[in-house]
């Protein structure tokens, strides 16, 4: 009964097969935890919907996906309230039949998930967690937001994307000295003087769990023991990467669209 954490996906949904196919996950078993973006940028965003969807189905409370900045992004342009942007390649996952169904499927997955697995307590995020935020703190802001994605007031809030913890959870990286994220999104080595990773801003937000995230494929994989960040890349040519967190063995796949 392992639990097994995957990259930010981005419509490779061949590369997440080979992923799989290299990985030894029991669906029967173990658990699945995906960062977020599972759509954009890549080729096959529907497929990689259907096949999250059909895992959910299968795996239960097992299979856990939190939502990221694409994420929202193709729930934003379902609603109305978004345009495509120059690189988007949402169509098909747009105007399927099924698209509906499978959209609102994902706007009811959660901001972050905590869970106590493979011997220490973890917290799974797309982007971060704002500094000097309690579990309770984290938890309160995700499902506050959380309501608003599933409600009524999900246009309000996905037409401009502003909202700061939503922010936090989706696309932050770096901070500034007062702890406003920054727009670099290159190797934290080159940042600007000033700016800091967010993991790095002290306190940490929900300090006593390992965060695992994705969202920054130029910082890459760092596997440290208050930190697995799981963005390689793959979209941008890089590869696809999966950690189990019981050993912290990594597979990875080479992009394959
Ligand atoms: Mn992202």
């Amino acid at each position: 009964m392992a639990t097994w954490a995957i990259g930010d996906v981005h419509g490779c949904f061949r590369t997440l097969r080979a992923l799989l196919g290299r990985m030894d996950l029991d669906v029967r078993t173990d658990r699945l935890w995906m960062v977020g973006d599972l759509v954009n940028r890549g080729p096959r965003s529907l497929k990689a919907l259907r096949w999250a969807r059909a895992m959910d189905a299968e795996m239960g409370e097992r299979f856990q996906i939190v939502l990221g900045n694409h994420d929202l992004h193709l729930i934003a342009r379902h609603l109305g309230v978004a345009g495509a942007r120059p690189r988007d390649t949402l169509k098909k996952a747009l105007k399927a039949k099924d698209a509906p169904e499978l959209i609102d499927w994902l706007r009811r997955r959660p901001l972050v998930h905590f869970e106590r697995t493979a011997g220490r307590d973890y917290v799974l995020v797309h982007a971060g967690l704002r500094p000097g935020w309690s579990d309770g703190d984290a938890l309160e802001a995700a499902r506050r937001l959380e309501r608003k994605l599933r409600g009524q007031k999900a246009k309000r809030l996905l037409r401009r994307r502003n909202e700061p913890s939503l922010t936090a959870f989706t696309r932050m990286r770096m901070l500034d000295a007062k702890s406003r994220p920054s727009t670099w999104n290159g190797p934290p080595e080159e940042a600007p003087d000033g700016l800091r990773p967010w993991f790095d801003v002290e306190p940490r937000g929900c300090p006593d769990r390992a965060a695992v995230c994705g969202h920054w494929a130029a910082l890459g994989l760092r596997s440290r023991h208050d930190l697995l960040a799981l963005d390689t890349g793959c979209v941008w040519g890089g590869e696809l990467t999966a950690v189990r967190l019981d050993d912290r063995l990594v597979v990875r796949a080479p992009f394959a669209g």
